[in-house]
């Protein structure tokens, strides 16, 4: 017997949906089997057009998230400032688009987070080894802060941490797994929020990565 999803369930129950704070929602295994495996493949197609790469920041370092993009808009930092822009500086080639079967995801996980009619035009790739890492910041290069995010994780846990939309606001920390969804609308939009140096490990689906996916309305 290779496939038993009930039984599966009634052993390991996921809750259906966990509100982490005003309009953010996480959906555990939102991804689970074998939809995770399809997100990554799709992914890998993406990363085959748009290589992962280290970017500078404005402070003059470099991230050691590897990151690419997605969708007509990819965000880019450099050594001036971070930016939305419609093609990769790598190859002057417009951003791949996002594969169907990841805006079709973005778009569920929206809806049912109570933000129908989602319509992302840029996905954030992140790709973190062991210790890589993402210091609390907020997201505020996005036109309309209306518009949510959502979140996909595939591979290795993260510790991700969150607060509240002022920096000082004590940050609280959630573990998020592969095929973990999280929606980041309402007040929770401006929140700050990072990721803890990644534990080394290896993933069944990833090896020894951890893949983030954030569907953006950047214009
Ligand atoms: C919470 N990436 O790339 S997006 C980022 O795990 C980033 O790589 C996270 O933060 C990662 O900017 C996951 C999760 C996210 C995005 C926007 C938010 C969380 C948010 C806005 C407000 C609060
Ligand atoms: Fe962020």
């Amino acid at each position: 017997m290779s496939h038993t999803p009930d039984l599966f369930r009634a052993i390991d129950p996921v809750p259906a949906e966990l509100p982490l704070g005003p309009g953010a929602l996480l959906l555990p295994s939102f991804a689970a089997p074998p939809a995770d495996a399809d997100c990554l493949q799709a992914l890998m197609q993406v990363l085959a057009q748009a290589p992962l790469r280290h970017m500078l920041t404005p402070g003059g370092r470099r991230m050691t998230v590897a990151m690419s993009n997605c969708g007509a808009w990819g965000w880019t930092s450099d050594v001036d400032r971070y930016r939305y822009r419609r093609s990769d500086p790598l190859s002057d080639q417009a951003w791949p688009p996002i594969p169907p079967p990841l805006l079709a995801l973005a778009r569920r996980a929206a809806a049912r987070a109570g933000y129908p009619g989602f319509r992302p035009d840029a996905c954030l790739i992140n790709r973190y080894g062991a210790g890589a890492k993402l210091s609390p910041h907020q997201d505020r290069d996005e036109r309309d802060l209306s518009q949510p995010i959502v979140s996909l994780s595939l591979g290795l846990p993260a510790r991700f941490q969150f607060g509240g939309c002022e920096r000082r606001t004590q940050l609280r920390r959630i573990a998020l797994e592969s095929g973990d969804v999280v929606v980041w609308g309402g007040p929770s939009r401006l929140a700050y929020h990072g990721v803890l140096p990644l534990a080394g490990g290896e993933h069944p689906l990833t090896g020894p990565w951890r893949y983030n996916l954030s569907f953006r309305r950047a214009a």
